[in-house]
């Protein structure tokens, strides 16, 4: 009896994101499926790491965003794995237009997937797992949705808002170190605190050191446009520099740009603070590929590619579109 419950639990496997969110999401189904696998992947990975899928009878995959070029092939491929297992896809990214709904597909663009993955989960998790949702919804800030502030009213923010902090800088300070990561998952799935975690509190410490050092940098390197300011090669986080770029700019948007020699292109991490009225994903997804790159995300936070010599001149464009978008929400409140 033992043996073949074993065996059951055995056969799930989990992929989730490597970000705040995605090891909260991952922890949470993890929780609910105790003797799963966990990988971590990315939207550009997902379809090769898929391989790993087969044998398993009951596959879930987290915060992963269907990304635009590969989405036909890897809805198919999801499509498989559908006809022979129990297939949970959780996500909040935009969809891709052409991406048709499917019945393993579980999305909502207004929460987080920690939130989603509990949601979803739900049966089989216990409710105090609602605080590493939280934990996922904070390091999103997705934390304003409806159920996330219900569930807050069940705890002391204070302490709540500490760990959730820890763990966040930590995974932040840890970036490519999956075997934190994974290690990381299984005492988060017992809902264990993340200040009683192995090496946590030492990453976030050391994280919060580095931030401070790269926030005084931003702050005498920041340019700043009419309606953006950005910082070209912060060295150091790229979506923490870009939040700083902004505050420091005083703008509604805040861009780091990393320039990559390999590529001959820029990377770059967007934050906008003023998100109802300046949308980085509709500006990006329009405005990169008319210089060659790409671009989109979330309406607050974004990533996008623009190659060397079209950096400029894309700035500019993408300054004076937020310039537009923000006048033109502010005709239509005025209506
Ligand atoms: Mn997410």
């Amino acid at each position: 009896m033992t043996k073949s419950r074993k065996h059951e639990d055995k056969s799930t496997l989990i992929l989730t994101h490597g970000d705040s969110d995605g090891v909260c999401a991952g922890a949470i189904a993890k929780s609910a499926y105790p003797e799963a696998d966990v990988y971590f992947t990315s939207p550009v990975g997902v379809i090769d790491d898929l391989n790993i899928a087969d044998g398993y009878r009951n596959v879930i995959i987290s915060d992963i965003a269907i990304d635009e070029k590969h989405c036909m092939d890897l809805f198919k491929r999801l499509d498989e794995i559908a006809s022979v297992a129990d297939l949970t896809y959780i996500d909040h990214h935009p969809l891709p237009d052409r991406c048709v709904t499917a019945n393993w597909l579980h999305h909502d663009r207004g929460i987080c997937a920690s939130e989603l993955t509990y949601k979803v989960l739900e049966d089989r998790l216990s409710r105090d797992m609602r605080r590493v949702a939280i934990y996922g919804a904070i390091g999103d800030y997705y934390d304003s949705s409806p159920s996330v502030k219900e569930w807050l009213r069940d705890w002391d923010k204070r302490s709540l808002f500490f760990q959730a902090g820890t763990l966040i800088q930590a995974l932040i300070y840890s970036g490519r170190n999956y075997d934190f990561k994974r290690k990381l998952i299984v005492p988060l799935s017992h809902d264990k605190i993340p200040t009683e975690i192995p090496n946590v509190l030492k990453y976030a410490k050391e994280g919060a050191s580095l931030e401070e050092k790269l926030r005084i940098h931003v702050k005498h390197e920041v340019k700043a446009l009419n309606n953006l300011a950005y910082v070209v090669d912060p060295n150091g986080y790229m979506s923490k520099s870009a939040i700083y770029a902004a505050s420091y700019g005083q703008r509604d948007v805040g861009i780091s740009a990393e320039f990559r020699h390999k590529r001959n292109a820029y990377d770059m991490s967007l934050r906008s603070r003023n998100s109802e009225s300046v949308d980085l994903n509709l500006l990006l997804r329009r405005i990169a590929p008319l210089f060659g790159g790409s671009g989109g995300g979330h309406a607050a936070a974004a990533g996008a590619r623009i190659p060397k010599d079209s950096f400029n001149a894309f700035l500019r464009e993408l300054d004076k579109a937020i310039g537009v978008q923000k006048h033109r929400v502010a005709k239509f409140n005025e209506i």
